[in-house]
């Protein structure tokens, strides 16, 4: 019988980890209106009216701003409901998502 050699040294592992997070970035635009910002704020990312104003008012003065870090589905997934938001109510809101670090 011939010598078999099982390699149990080295262990392909699946597990990589916590998932990489993604931020959610608002960018600013002279068109829509500063109310129907934190309005999208408020119901995609259930930001209460402070966070919701601050957030638009920082996107506002500097051009972009971190709405949120989630996980990359959910980051993805938020991005596009709230551009849709915008969308079906004519304005060209821009909502990006990238890597957190
Ligand atoms: N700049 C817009 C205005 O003056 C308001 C606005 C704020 C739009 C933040 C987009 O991400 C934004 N009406």
């Amino acid at each position: 019988m011939r010598d078999t050699t099982i390699d149990r040294g080295t262990k392909t592992s699946l597990k990589l980890g916590r998932p990489q997070l993604h931020k959610v970035i608002l960018h600013n635009d002279d068109f829509t209106p500063r109310e129907f910002v934190m309005l999208v704020l408020a119901a995609v990312f259930r930001l209460g009216e402070d966070d919701s104003y601050r957030i638009m008012m920082t996107a506002h003065k500097l051009g972009a701003c971190v709405i949120a870090v989630y996980a990359q589905d959910i980051a993805e997934t938020k991005a596009s409901e709230a551009g849709d938001l915008a969308r079906e109510a004519g304005f060209a809101l821009l909502f990006t998502t990238e890597p957190d670090e």
